[in-house]
């Protein structure tokens, strides 16, 4: 460890004590070397830090945030660094040093009779679906960032994705948790049982929490038969009406095979198309939206795909499907779900974009996406609205490209001004202004507002309980008054 660059806010006997404990190479103390800890995928915000530690065992973890707790010292714990709402960086004036879970990363133990497995809070979220599939087992938790993201912070942040129609959040995922409490203590919930009512369900509190109560440092997964079939098609609508019937037909007739019903506007399509590498368009026509739907079962010879196509016969012969095309086979699948992942990617090219992560229930989503781009037109001529999604859920990701004649900053600084719009909206339909991607520091006081004081004072009552000092990810979640 170099004094370099050292914060003076760090206390000279707090550094030397932590590197004894956990020993210097897990210090990363140079700023040029912290810099890339502190940069978000969106690019929002950047964080301020004088010092990352990357612990490697739950001991480890246990040690520092004693160490903290004696300073009064912040900690933010951060995974994969793929979060959306600038949970996982400290502010600045935070007074917080970044714990990265990158190195807790070993899976302990998988159980398949019992279908369970043990993960580190640092593993990547792909390699425990590889290491479950290699086991005939299914980690159904996906998303667009598996690849980079880490299981301690998808659970941290109950994160959604795209089998939420099918197996739930992450918080129907997780059967057991450790997790390092504010003082230091480790709590071994590691339970893997299905049936637990032995009082309050600790690991729901912590699940969502966003670091703000502890540190998950590993936790038992819930796993299930891996799929042995599967069908996916895109399917072309004339009016965003017709995917309401559209997927009630499919719970119909395909059960809990349903897996994913996801919505893409035209509009994202052609980003995708203009922007994203290797996208292709599987229908010739041009349609306003799209649907991309996936059943799955996971028994052999099943009917699976005679259902599917008496499904989609009954959709064309309603109406409700004006062209479509089911994935003959995995390659024609995969390239699917790429338009769809570039449809997340390929919005930044096209200039500023202000996001909402919203829910409304999902019988509401026409009515909300109807409701919602009137307004948002009315305030900003040329805003062009991209609503896309887990419709399946009810989950959509109301994004708003720019103007194509705007200056982007211009755009940009009505964010909060225009989110206070689709937010009253959202609120009017009962819906959620963060459905999937969490509340972190920059939905923090928008959550405030719309939630009831009394919802607000039980959870500032939980935090202060478990967190007294409030060096738990301080300034996220919850508002400081
Ligand atoms: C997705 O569903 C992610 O692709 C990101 O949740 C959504 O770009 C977004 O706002
Ligand atoms: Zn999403």
């Amino acid at each position: 460890m170099t004094d370099k660059n050292i914060s003076p806010k760090l206390p000279k006997e707090f550094l030397s004590d932590l590197e004894t404990a956990i020993g210097a190479k897990a210090m990363i103390t140079n700023l040029d070397d912290i810099a890339p800890y502190m940069v978000e995928q969106r690019g929002r915000f950047v964080g301020e830090t004088s010092l990352v530690v990357t612990p490697k065992t739950a001991g480890e973890v246990s040690d520092i945030v004693k160490l903290c707790a004696e300073h009064n010292i912040g900690i933010v714990p951060q995974g994969g660094h793929t979060g959306l709402v600038s949970g996982g960086i400290p502010f600045v004036g935070d007074n917080a040093i970044v714990l990265n879970t990158s190195r807790l990363n070993k899976i302990r133990a998988i159980d398949p009779v019992n279908n369970t497995m043990i993960v580190e809070a640092g593993c990547i979220l792909q390699t425990i679906q590889e290491y479950a599939a290699k086991h005939d087992r299914l980690f159904p938790l996906s998303l667009g960032a598996e690849g980079s993201c880490q299981i301690g912070g998808n659970i941290a942040t109950n994160a959604g994705g795209i089998n939420v129609i099918r197996y739930g959040n992450t918080r129907q995922l997780v059967l057991g948790l450790e997790v390092v409490t504010p003082t230091g203590e480790i709590w071994n919930g590691l339970r893997a049982l299905q049936k637990d009512n032995t009082g309050y369900d600790l690991k729901q509190l912590y699940i969502g929490s966003e670091g703000t109560l502890g540190i998950i440092t590993a936790a038992v997964l819930q796993l299930f038969p891996k799929p042995k079939e599967q069908q996916t098609a895109i399917l072309a609508l004339k009016d965003l009406e017709d995917a309401l019937p559209l997927l009630n037909l499919a719970q119909s007739m395909l059960g809990d095979a349903l897996t994913s019903f996801e919505l893409l506007p035209r509009i994202g399509i052609d980003f995708s198309l203009k922007h994203g590498q290797g996208v292709v368009d599987p229908i010739a026509g041009r349609y306003d939206w799209y649907i991309l739907m996936e059943a799955s079962v996971a028994i052999t010879h099943s009917n699976l795909q005679e259902l599917f196509e008496s499904y989609l016969e009954t959709a064309f012969e309603r109406n409700w499907v004006q062209d479509g095309v089911l994935a003959q086979n995995k390659a024609q699948s995969d390239s699917f779900w790429l338009l769809r992942e570039n449809i997340t990617l390929c919005q930044r090219p096209e200039g500023g974009s202000i996001k909402h992560d919203v829910s409304v229930p999902v019988s509401s989503v026409p009515a909300f996406i109807k409701t919602a781009n009137e307004a948002v037109q009315k305030m900003i001529p040329g805003i062009r609205p991209h609503p896309f999604g887990h419709l399946g859920d009810g989950n959509i990701h109301y994004n708003l490209s720019q103007p194509l004649d705007m200056d982007k900053q211009d755009y940009l600084n009505r964010w909060e001004e225009v989110n206070r719009v689709v937010h009253d909206i959202v609120h009017s339909f009962n819906g959620s202004i963060s459905a999937e991607h969490g509340i972190g520091r920059v939905k923090r006081d928008e959550n405030q507002h719309y939630k009831s004081p009394v919802e607000m004072q039980l959870m500032k009552s939980i935090k202060t309980t478990l967190d007294p000092k409030g060096i738990m990810n301080p300034g996220k979640l919850i508002p400081e008054n």
